[in-house]
């Protein structure tokens, strides 16, 4: 491939040939269900939305898009693939950030869009078992109608798939509340690469019969087998939900901000973001929307409470907003006073993942660090780049632009975002493998919520030891013989 100059095509994957997609036709049986470029003209610029990821960063070059619309046929096609040996790649909204939704080279898409039913809710336990292809927003509106939520939130609900949210284990904005999908997954339907239907749809919150096989799927990236279906709990929704935005004058500001937010807002604390200066002026200068505060503060954090009774949550919330401002741990501050507002306040956060990218590339970092370092990466990347010369936020000759840094600071989780001009070799060598090794010092971890896809695969060793890699590869073995799922990403 001319895009992966240092990737070779593993030649034991067959190319796919109009006898396949014959075959694939008999299985899917609509026509709505298969993008052909193998047996017709079909144009390229069809399959740039399956071929290209949402950064345009990773390319591939498949021929062949399909759709299935049940488990069986889920079932089907995997089980033919996997006696020609023709390797595939699982999809689902193609949001992923790290190039594991997309060919490396001509590998069959297996789109999940179309698998996109509810199966069932119910309202007393909060169990939603559905199609891996629902969107995540209509997941959560769904339940959203019978006052319960859907356990993750995140800047692409719009577009991401439960089921990939799974396969990916994502994190999002309120992990610090409701906890991780390896909690609250409570059963899966999966197909493995030998067409077999792994039914293990339980609703159950306690089942210690044997390995709990279901949690090598969540963030298995689609490595092992298909996530067809998920059994998932939903707690009930908040009444009362407030969210304030606040501007600090250091980070140890933030710190202590956070500290006295588990302490007095507790319970119904459900999110603290991090926001750095840089950032929320990238937003600004990429959307055009106009900033919370007045002024510019080094550090900015939204934090959310949700609970169930509205006075009791505003006296608290007022509670604490008074002693942060009393005790300059926050110099300025804005609660939202309507749903819009509100909105506009997440915005300033949710949008910053996007405005990365306005100037023509990002390289994008996501990292576990102990808190009180946490920072400190940030810091060091901009004296990194400002020593090399490679960093200038307005002169447009200089590749970088800027280096932001933002994330979910309940979760110890930083976004390192470093925006550019256009994708750089020499930006690249000067992070990598510079940010793995800052990282693996601070016993942090190198991926903390997006994965490893093509982008963090040869990093692992950063962040696991010889002896876990070693096993993942073992079990990657036992699961899928031929390697056809997902190749040349993970492990
Ligand atoms: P895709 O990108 O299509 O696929 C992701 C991976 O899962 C691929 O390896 C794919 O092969 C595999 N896969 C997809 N479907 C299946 C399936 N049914 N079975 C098995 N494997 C499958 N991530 C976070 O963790 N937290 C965030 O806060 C967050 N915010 C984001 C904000 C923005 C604006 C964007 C663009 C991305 C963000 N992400 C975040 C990353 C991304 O949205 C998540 O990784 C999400 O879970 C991917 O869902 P998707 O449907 O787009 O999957
Ligand atoms: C977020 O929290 C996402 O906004 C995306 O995880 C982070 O783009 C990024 O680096
Ligand atoms: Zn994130």
């Amino acid at each position: 491939s001319d895009s992966y100059p240092d990737l070779k095509r593993d030649s034991r994957f067959k190319t796919v040939s109009k006898e396949d997609v014959e075959h694939f036709k008999k299985i899917l049986g609509s026509e709505a269900a298969i993008l052909d470029g193998v047996t017709n003209e079909t144009g390229e610029e069809d399959f740039e939305q399956y071929n290209s990821d949402w950064m345009r960063k990773y390319r591939g070059q498949c021929r062949l898009v399909l759709k299935p619309e049940t488990t069986e046929q889920v079932s089907g096609v995997l089980k033919y693939c996997n006696e020609q040996s023709l390797a595939v790649v699982p999809q689902g909204g193609n949001s992923g950030l790290v190039g594991g939704s997309v060919p490396v080279f001509d590998e069959i898409v297996i789109n999940l869009s179309r698998l996109n039913k509810v199966r069932s809710f119910d309202d007393v336990s909060g169990v939603l078992v559905a199609d891996a292809g629902v969107i995540l927003q209509q997941a959560d509106e769904y339940v959203g109608k019978q006052n319960h939520i859907f356990p993750l939130d995140l800047g692409a609900k719009g577009t991401c798939q439960i089921g990939a949210n799974v396969a990916t284990n994502a994190g999002g904005l309120r992990l610090l509340r409701y906890g991780s999908m390896h909690g609250n997954v409570l059963g899966l339907e999966c197909v493995l690469p030998d067409g077999t239907i792994m039914d293990d749809l339980s609703k159950l919150r306690k089942n210690n019969t044997g390995y709990d096989l279901k949690q090598l799927f969540i963030g298995g990236e689609g490595t092992i087998g298909i996530i067809t279906a998920i059994s998932i709990l939903c707690p009930q929704r908040s009444s009362a939900v407030n969210v304030a935005y606040f501007g600090l004058e250091s980070y140890e500001k933030v710190m202590e901000a956070f500290k006295e937010a588990k302490k007095q807002l507790g319970e119904i604390l459900s999110a603290f973001e991090l926001m750095d200066r840089q950032s929320q002026s990238l937003y600004h200068q990429a959307s055009g929307a106009k900033l919370p505060l007045e002024g510019e503060h080094p550090f900015y954090c939204l934090i959310e409470t949700s609970g169930s009774n509205t006075e009791h949550d505003s006296e608290k919330l007022n509670a604490f907003l008074e002693h942060v401002m009393s005790e300059e741990i926050v110099s300025d501050g804005v609660v939202a006073e309507s749903e819009t507002q509100l909105q506009s306040l997440w915005a300033c956060r949710e949008g910053i993942s996007e405005a990365g990218q306005h100037w023509g590339g990002v390289y994008k970092y996501d990292l576990s660090i102990p808190l009180p370092e946490l920072y400190s990466l940030v810091e060091d990347a901009r004296k990194m780049f400002e020593s090399n010369g490679l960093m200038h936020t307005e002169d447009e000759t200089f590749p970088v632009k800027d280096v932001v840094g933002y994330g979910h600071m309940g979760d110890s989780n930083l976004h390192l975002n470093v925006a550019t001009r256009r994708y750089d070799k020499e930006v690249e060598r000067a992070l990598e493998p510079w940010v793995y090794e800052w990282v693996a010092k601070r016993q942090g971890s190198i991926s903390a919520e997006h994965g490893l896809g093509l982008a963090k695969k040869a990093f692992i060793g950063y962040s696991r030891s010889e002896t876990m890699i070693r096993l993942m590869g073992k079990i990657k073995e036992t699961f899928d013989p031929k390697g056809i799922m997902n190749p040349y990403k993970y492990i």
